[in-house]
């Protein structure tokens, strides 16, 4: 029975549920229990708060975790990362009151700045060859400027919303951040083989939410040209049409470049395009 500790709640519970039932793992989730054991897995979750998460992981309390990059790098854990996971993207950065001038970093010399991210912050200052007096607070940090506790703040920003409705600009960003699975060194084989199974069917979750299956008709003297076109696994799959002369090309297409292909088919005459989402994808 491998443990996996993830957020209770927050912004990233249910993305981390989400993924767990995604590898097919089904579980009761009740809002009141502090841990749950899975029906078709040998898996049992843990909710704590993710401040916590590192730490237990680390000693060995919790086997496994789901945690955002940037609580697990200021608490120096950076090593137990096994996975980016791509969900509960945001970023570290530095503000200051919109109506300050702001030109380099070196502004920030002398300055007072309130941050929850201290380790952080004070890698990236150092590195930069600034020296500010950082204070080091839990909660609410966006309100220091204008209760006078800091000249500047070092926050988490995802939309910058939060940012411009208490009158401050970002100015500098200090990391960049995303949810990650990790684990603890020192798993037994058992449990080893387990989160091997579990990283096998993570890594096919996450390979099918950045691709789409895509099948269009091709006129067949077009074949070979969309076919260049069109990126797959291997090669596309051409099927021929009831209607002579016709074919339907099947594939898999990066959601990346997605648009870019579909105008370069179509103006090489593919017709009746479908493009469908993946669920898994095992290559
Ligand atoms: O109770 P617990 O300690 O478990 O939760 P928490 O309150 O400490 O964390 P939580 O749930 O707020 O965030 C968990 C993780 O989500 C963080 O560690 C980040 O990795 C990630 N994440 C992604 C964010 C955001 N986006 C985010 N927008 N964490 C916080 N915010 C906050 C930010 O602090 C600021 O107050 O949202 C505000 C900014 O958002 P915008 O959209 O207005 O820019
Ligand atoms: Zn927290």
């Amino acid at each position: 029975m491998l443990r996996i500790a993830i957020q209770k709640s927050g912004r990233l519970s249910e993305e981390s549920l989400n993924l767990i039932r995604e590898c097919g793992i089904s579980f009761v989730n009740s809002s009141l229990k502090l841990k749950t054991e899975c029906t078709n897995f040998p898996l049992e979750i843990l909710f704590l708060r993710d401040d916590d998460i590192p730490g237990y992981v680390a000693d060995g309390v919790a086997d496994i975790g789901i945690v955002g990059q940037n609580v697990l790098v200021e608490e120096g854990k950076e090593e137990l990362t096994v996975e980016k996971l791509g969900f509960s993207k945001c970023r570290l950065s530095l503000a200051v009151p919109k109506s300050d001038e702001y030109t380099s970093i070196h502004d920030l010399n002398g300055k007072n700045i309130a941050t929850s991210y201290p380790n952080l912050l004070k890698a990236f200052l150092d590195a930069q060859g600034v020296q500010a007096q950082i204070h080091t607070i839990s909660g609410s940090v966006e309100i220091a400027p204008s209760i006078g506790l800091a000249e500047a703040i070092c926050d988490i920003v995802s939309s910058g919303s939060t940012l411009i409705s208490n009158g401050l600009k970002e100015v500098e960003r200090v990391f960049k951040s995303e949810a990650v699975l990790i684990a603890s060194p020192e798993l037994s084989p058992e449990k080893r083989g387990v989160l091997e199974k579990l990283l096998f069917r993570i890594q096919a979750v996450q390979r099918a939410r950045k691709a789409k299956y895509i099948l269009l008709n091709s006129p067949d003297d077009k074949i070979e040209e969309i076919s260049r076109l069109l990126p797959s696994i291997k090669a596309p799959t051409v099927l021929p049409l009831a209607e002579e002369g016709w074919s339907s090309l099947h594939s898999v297409v990066n959601e990346d470049d997605f648009w870019e292909i579909i105008e370069k088919i179509k103006a090489a005459g593919a017709q009746g395009i479908l493009v469908v989402p993946i669920e898994k994808m095992i290559i």
